[in-house]
């Protein structure tokens, strides 16, 4: 009886306790925010590129569009091993390049005779569109698009005529095939080519031409959740180089500026290399996504069956990209025979297993954890959310807090080289510096001091060994919003 009366009074103070806790609300959304298509998308992180069409076969890189479509001619075509080894290596979808700048439709469009339909490969009857998009929900990695708006093979290129065409293509390509995760459409367009016979140079005005809005929205209708990527957004920018990499410094908003003395930015025509960085208090969300490919060129070449990246350059590429809040689309070009060279299997392969084995422990896990405060005392926002492997929990500080730390201590000391933090982005992206410290011979030392964090940041540094780390907001556009912290040891290559 007395154990009833003392367990029941227990139950009443906690019960009290916790209606005391006054109803806080959470931060409101600062500066631009993401749509939700754009946050699923951002939880990709990697995906990966396919470039493949003629130029595969005739070892160059821009086909001039004079190609014969007979020279496409996969010898062991196979989108199960393509597919297979992406989802395999860790990437979340495939962007396969349907139609090139030579302007070769790897499916049977009806809108031209320049396709696979005029291969020898199965007689004319082949669809690569279709296999890969198929091979894509076999293996459960997203299908994507892209479709070049530059087309060296056809006639009417720089004419209002052309723009239909592309529209047509499109539709075929966002009606027929499932769903369609991104549409990728490039900046590179204008210039010399075939166009029919003509053989001649057709500038067009980037920022008229094409009239985007009206393809976009088209896009849009036929496909509610596509992420469209080009230099302008308006889901996702280039990170303005080819090589990998996004600055330290990485905004996920972003304000396009035109060049100097044109009237409005346009894919292919814009300060591309402010894309970098993106737009402090940027006027949209158009996170960056990062493209490179693992050979030096973009499609394959024999000659650059020795040239494919090291693991070392994979993984300085991932911590450069994802590693930066970016997400990867990372090239991996089918060869001759329509499969993914065994030199990139191999290297895919311990990239995968690289990354594995580097985030299978969070050092942080069971670790004790304090915060300068958590917003108004409720526990909803407290400091543990920042370890509870869940992205939808955030620690969060009162309204007129910027600077703010949080400690975390560990049972015993611990190895550690490599730092993980992640913001709630849906709340806007809020932190513009910040640092990691280690408590040793009684004093705080700072380990690694980095600047934007956004959908999330990793920091590798020399393995240092601790067991109380301290993680210091040291300046942010508004409340900080942290919904992951992560502490890993990580293996040498
Ligand atoms: C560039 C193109 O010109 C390359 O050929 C490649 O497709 C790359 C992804 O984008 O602008
Ligand atoms: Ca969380």
């Amino acid at each position: 009886m007395k154990r009833i009366v003392s367990l029941s009074l227990g139950l009443a103070i906690i019960l009290l306790i916790g209606c005391s806790e006054k109803k806080v609300s959470a931060p409101m959304p600062y500066g631009a925010v993401p749509t939700k298509r754009q946050v699923v998308h951002q939880q990709l992180e990697m995906y990966a590129f396919l470039h493949f069409t003629t130029n595969t076969f005739t070892d160059i890189e821009w086909g001039y569009g004079d190609e014969s479509p007979e020279v496409f001619n996969p010898t062991e075509f196979n989108p199960d091993q393509i597919i297979s080894t992406l989802a395999q290596s860790g990437f979340k979808g495939a962007i396969l390049t349907c139609k090139h700048h030579d302007g070769f439709c790897l499916w049977p469009s009806q809108y031209t005779e320049h396709s696979v339909k005029n291969s020898l490969w199965e007689n004319g009857k082949g669809d690569v569109v279709k296999a890969v998009s198929e091979a894509c929900r076999k293996y459960g990695i997203k299908f994507g698009v892209y479709l070049s708006p530059w087309d060296r093979n056809h006639a009417e290129y720089g004419q209002p005529e052309y723009i239909d065409y592309y529209r047509n293509q499109l539709e075929e390509l966002l009606t027929n095939y499932g769903e369609v995760f991104e549409l990728w459409v490039d900046g590179a367009n204008g210039g010399d080519g075939y166009y029919g016979g003509a053989r001649e140079k057709r500038n067009i005005n980037r920022a008229e031409y094409y009239q985007w809005d009206t393809t976009f929205a088209l896009a849009r209708k036929l496909q509610p959740d596509i992420n469209i990527f080009s230099d302008i957004g308006p889901d996702l920018r280039w990170i303005g180089n080819e090589r990998g990499y996004a600055n330290d410094s990485c905004w996920a908003t972003y304000t396009p500026l035109a060049k100097d003395g044109e009237a409005k930015p346009a894919p292919g025509s814009l300060k591309y290399w402010l894309g970098e960085t993106g737009t402090i208090n940027g006027k949209y969300w158009i996170p960056a996504e990062v493209d490179v490919s693992i050979r030096p060129g973009w499609f394959y070449h024999p000659s650059q069956d020795d040239k494919v990246k090291t693991l070392e350059q994979l993984v300085d590429i991932y911590f450069n990209s994802v590693g930066k809040g970016t997400t990867l689309n990372l090239n991996i070009p089918p060869d001759r025979r329509g499969k993914i060279n065994e030199n990139d299997v191999k290297v895919l392969t311990d990239f995968k297993n690289y990354l594995n084995k580097a985030y299978e422990k969070n050092i942080l896990t069971g670790a004790k954890v304090s915060a300068s405060e958590f917003r108004g005392n409720n526990r909803q926002f407290n400091s543990l959310n920042t370890i509870d492997n869940n992205n939808e929990t955030y620690w969060a500080t009162d309204d007129s807090t910027i600077i703010a730390s949080i400690e975390f201590e560990l049972m015993r000391e611990e190895e550690f080289n490599c730092f993980e933090i992640q913001e709630y982005i849906q709340l806007g992206q809020r932190v513009s510096s910040f640092s990691v410290d280690v408590f040793e011979n009684n004093e705080w030392k700072t380990v690694v001091k980095s600047s934007t964090i956004g959908y999330k940041k990793l920091l590798r540094f020399d393995t240092i060994s601790a067991s109380k780390i301290g993680v210091n907001i040291l300046d942010a556009l508004a409340c900080p919003v942290i919904s992951e912290i992560g502490l890993y040891n990580i293996h040498e290559l």
